[in-house]
């Protein structure tokens, strides 16, 4: 899953390693040699090592400290010898510049951009970087890689946002939850929805499942075959028939039989289909789901990310799910759509057996894309 971007991100994680030791090491020698300039006060002598102000905007407990802390360490040393704040400042610290790491974020930006990811995250990610590499006192001997995974897992797990758990969600909801599944043709709505069947009932929880794709044909025998598969009730009309009197049903029947989830499918549209968007409102105010959750595929990549806008933008979406992470190795859909939809990634869809369902944990994304072990 996302090796492209996997095996790109380690190369950018170098080049800043690289910029960054590149940016500490003359400076240290060449500070080490200075001599000879008076002792000032600590505030006067503490003033030439603050950081250039970073381009980006800082929160303020974000902001650049006043090297304060460096003041009782210098005072221990004796008056008038090198120069002092300088040695200092450099034995003990490091501090970057916007400049020492120009060459490796407009790296960053490309290899983000190559692979996927919509352009308003890539300057997030960007600003982030800047945000908590730029400017901040270092203590050298902290390791530069270090420093630089930290900043970029930050970044990501800032455009990620916080994820959705939703048993949390069912748990604290009445029942049934209703969950309805909207899309365009093809992406993996109804493999989804059995796969959400399967992962729920693992985790305790009853389902019925409504063919709400009453237009495509053969699409109630696929949902019907995927209910007898997994032993799971599936509520269905005619082809032909109005979906939202079928979800409306499927919703009754979960009512009277104490279920926790309602799953329903819907046909496969684009949304300049006014018509089937029309009939996608009409469903949504008759069946009033509690989620409507977007499928789409995150081989789509940046067309995923704008068509998932069109549709929360049209119809709402509450959250995402995308499917064939198996086959992405670029990860921008996976990486955009929480921060351009502002709405959570729920599942990843990782193949075709029921199982290959993976609750979205922004951290374990994280974990993977930076190569942490588990
Ligand atoms: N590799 C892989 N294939 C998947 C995944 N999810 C779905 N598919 C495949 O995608 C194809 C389409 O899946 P469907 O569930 O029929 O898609 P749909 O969105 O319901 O399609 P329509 O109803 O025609 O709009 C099938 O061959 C699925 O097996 C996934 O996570 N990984
Ligand atoms: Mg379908």
């Amino acid at each position: 899953m996302f090796e492209g971007l996997k095996n790109k991100l380690q190369g950018i994680r170098e080049k800043f390693g690289k910029s960054i030791g590149d940016a500490a090491g003359p400076d240290v020698r060449e500070v080490e040699k200075l001599v000879a300039i008076p002792a000032p006060q600590p505030e006067t002598v503490l003033k030439p090592v603050l950081p250039e102000a970073p381009r980006a905007p800082v929160e303020p407990e974000k902001a650049v400290p006043v090297p304060v802390k460096i003041v009782p360490v210098e005072s221990k040393k004796p008056e008038g010898l090198v120069s002092r704040f300088k040695s200092l400042v450099i034995e003990r610290e490091l501090v970057v510049s916007e400049k020492d790491i120009e060459e490796p974020l407009t790296d960053l930006e490309m290899v983000l951009l190559e692979n996927d990811v919509a352009l308003e995250v890539s300057d997030a990610i960007l600003a982030s970087m800047r945000e908590d590499l730029v400017g901040k006192h270092r203590k050298i001997g902290t390791s530069v890689d270090e420093i630089v995974s930290t900043a970029l897992r930050g970044a990501l797990l800032r455009v990620l946002g916080d994820g959705f758990d939703l048993p949390a969600y069912i748990d604290s909801h009445e029942k049934p939850v209703k969950i309805l599944v909207t899309g365009v043709n093809g992406t993996g709505k109804t493999t989804s929805i059995a796969k959400m069947a399967h992962h729920l009932m693992e985790n305790g929880y009853s389902v019925v499942l409504g063919a709400g794709d009453t237009f495509r044909a053969g699409a109630i025998e696929q949902i019907a075959e995927h209910g007898r598969r997994l032993n799971v009730k599936v509520i269905h009309h005619q082809e032909g028939s109005d979906p939202a009197a079928v979800l409306f049903d499927t919703v009754d029947y979960a009512k009277a039989h104490g279920i926790d989830v309602v799953l329903g499918d819907t046909a496969g549209r684009f949304h300049n289909r006014k018509n089937l968007m029309n009939q996608l409102d009409k469903i949504r105010r008759v069946v009033k789901p509690d989620l409507v959750v977007y499928v789409d595929e995150a081989v789509a990549g940046n067309d995923a990310v704008v068509r998932a806008k069109d549709f929360n933008d049209l119809v709402g979406t509450d959250a995402v799910m995308l499917t064939k992470a198996d086959m992405d190795s670029r990860g921008g859909a996976a990486i955009s759509i929480a921060q351009t939809i502002g709405k959570p990634i729920l599942f990843l869809g990782t193949g075709q057996a029921y199982g290959d369902i993976v609750p979205f944990r922004p951290a374990t994304v994280v974990d993977e894309l930076l190569g942490v072990e588990k």
